[in-house]
């Protein structure tokens, strides 16, 4: 376990070198999904407001994606809001439905000129106008870019996910576009919000959780897992490239076996 202060230097660092982090750029995950979790925790440590741990968690949101363009991974998936995030007190929705927002206001120049393309998956019936008016913004500023895939998970909820993949090919089986005897991994896959996405390489999740709690269950089916016991707010890209490294490691193992 890291001191303080080290995590402190970490975070204020210019710039890691990935060559002398040990970080192989011919093996680096082409997605990384990750959980962001501990907001509230990390504010409750500190007697603060939950609110502010989400915008301290924001902060981290920005490094993180600094982060996963340096190192070149094709897709950063993070989980941002789920289906069940609802079920929270009101004015923390309403603060986190305006985060989209306040994030692109200050972010949206910078990813345009780093070549980055914003996405999202989740339903967007329930977002409010604003929140999906910010992301409506993001996702045409940045529709041509190719470089790093920024994908937030908004009100996402993975069995939901699935549901209406099954519904929409049952919709498809009685039009006649799709015959039963099709109906394989390749073809459930292309109905998910995933459909041209690669799965997840890795999953990461912060603050100490082992679940999947709903998230990419399909996608997720042959991922290595990585946790960490850091709130998400103080999570730095020395983690995020720790982890790399771990998946690295792991995956250099698996071929050595086969
Ligand atoms: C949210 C901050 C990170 C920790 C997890 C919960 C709080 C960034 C976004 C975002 C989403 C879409 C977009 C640009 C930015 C965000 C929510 C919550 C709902 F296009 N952080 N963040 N959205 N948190």
């Amino acid at each position: 376990m890291l001191d303080k202060l080290t995590r402190w230097m970490q975070k204020n660092e210019e710039s890691v070198s990935l060559d002398e982090f040990g970080i192989d750029r011919a093996n680096v995950p082409r997605h990384v999904a990750i959980i962001m979790d501990g907001n509230g925790r990390w504010a409750k440590q500190r007697g603060l407001p939950r609110i502010a741990g989400h915008r301290s968690g924001m902060k981290t949101v920005k490094e993180i994606t600094k982060a996963a363009d340096e190192v070149r991974v094709e897709v950063l998936t993070l989980y941002a809001f789920s289906t069940e995030n609802w079920k929270r007190p009101a004015d923390e929705v309403d603060f986190l439905m305006r985060l989209p927002q306040e994030f692109l206001a200050t972010e949206l120049e910078e990813l345009v000129e780093r070549n980055v393309r914003v996405r999202m998956v989740g339903h967007e019936n329930k977002l409010p106008s604003y929140t999906l008016a910010a992301l409506q913004e993001a996702r045409e500023k940045t529709l041509h870019n190719t470089g790093l895939i920024l994908n937030f998970a908004l009100n996402y909820g993975s069995r939901a996910e699935m549901l209406d993949a099954v519904q929409m090919i049952s919709r498809d089986v009685k039009d006649g576009l799709v015959e039963e005897e099709q109906i394989d991994e390749k073809l459930f896959a292309s109905y998910l919000a995933t459909k041209d996405l690669p799965d997840p390489d890795l999953l990461i999740r912060t603050s100490g959780e082992l679940r999947l709690s709903n998230f990419m269950l399909w996608q997720l089916a042959y991922s290595e897992l990585w946790f960490s016991n850091v709130y998400w707010p103080d999570f730095t890209k020395h983690d995020f490239y720790e982890a790399i490294k771990e998946y690295q490691q792991r995956s250099r193992r698996y071929g050595a076996l086969t």
